[in-house]
């Protein structure tokens, strides 16, 4: 919606993460402590931009984020686009960026744009990332070609789309990527630039529960199968593998997941970080063919901890029999 005075309206709340972290704060090392109007206070371009409504929504570190604030994040978000604005940008800690952002894409049902940002150097740094990134999301935001695209991520000037990205370095700059693809996008002289069309998007339901429970566990090497054996008397619902390679387990863990497939979803998944599980190619026990006779999905392109959000809201949607359908090859 475009107001009087020809600018567009744009939301912004924060959540926490590096962005939001300064020395000081109470105790060694940096710690959430701004608000986003502190986090504007670096970014005055934004103001000359857009009409901003400005939100602090939690000051928490990423890891501590979790399904029942996000739902409550995106609720807000939601009431923001149903009142008019054009676009909203969110910001929240690099940790678990690529996850919480795929679980807000799966449930975000407009072709507004929601986009997430954090920051790699808190604002205590030198050098620090944050207003840069803060200031090319709200670019991205209103970028008229990224409506239609669900949920992205923009950081160190790329775009990425929320089923591909990773933090795949733990203090690098140039944190993120999207292995296998790369980035959708970029930003370049203040609008997102794209290299394809957006692809259609499925989007499910709120989920009517959440106290459904998946766990996720990585297959390595000499592993036991006393963790695998106990989901099953744990009330875990579902269960992903990050498999070795394409998407294999020890033949142990194969006969393990025999018997715990016929009772809940199983998908393996590939721990390596690039490319999709196989489904054809290996005929030996704890290969796909083996585990896909067995009841087991094959993750295709998802890694492990998107299965793990997708798995999770198909429960919660009573969806969990079209999980095959979900998962992209
Ligand atoms: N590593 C931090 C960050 O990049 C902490 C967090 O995720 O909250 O934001």
């Amino acid at each position: 919606m475009i107001e009087h005075s020809g600018l567009p309206r744009l939301s912004i709340a924060s959540l926490g993460g590096t962005v939001s972290m300064q020395a000081g704060a109470g105790g060694p090392g940096v710690r959430p402590s701004l608000s986003c109007e502190q986090q504007l206070f670096q970014v005055p371009q934004l103001r000359e931009m857009a009409l901003l409504n400005v939100a602090s929504l939690c000051l928490v570190p990423s890891a501590s984020l979790g399904f029942a604030p996000l739902l409550d994040v995106l609720a807000w978000a939601r009431r923001e686009v149903e009142r008019g604005a054009h676009a909203v940008v969110l910001t929240q800690g690099t940790d678990s960026l690529e996850e919480t952002a795929y679980f807000l894409d799966l449930l975000w049902p407009f072709d507004a744009p929601l986009v997430m940002t954090g920051a790699m150097r808190s604002a205590s740094q030198p050098g620090n990332d944050g207003p840069a990134n803060l200031l090319a999301a709200a670019q991205v935001a209103l970028t008229q070609s990224s409506r239609g695209r669900g949920v992205l991520v923009v950081m160190n000037d790329q775009v990425h789309g929320a089923a591909r990205v990773r933090k795949a370095a733990s203090l690098a700059m140039e944190a993120f990527k999207s292995p296998g693809s790369g980035p959708v996008g970029e930003v370049i002289e203040g609008l997102a630039a794209y290299r394809h069309p957006p692809d259609r998007r499925e989007v499910l339901p709120l989920p009517g529960r959440t106290d459904q429970r998946v766990a996720l566990l990585e297959a390595c090497l000499d592993a036991d199968t006393a963790l695998l054996q106990a989901v099953a008397t744990l009330g875990y619902e579902g269960l992903v593998i990050a498999g070795f390679g394409a998407g294999h387990v020890s033949g142990s863990w194969s006969d393990v997941l025999g018997h715990l497939a016929p009772t809940m979803p199983v998908i393996v998944a590939s721990r390596t970080g690039k490319g999709p599980t196989a489904r054809a190619t290996y005929g030996f026990s704890g290969a796909e063919i083996d585990l896909q006779q067995k009841g087991v999905c094959m993750a295709g392109q998802l890694c492990p901890r998107k299965c793990r959000i997708l798995l999770w809201l198909l429960i919660g949607t009573d969806r969990q029999h079209d999980l095959q359908a979900w998962l992209p090859t």
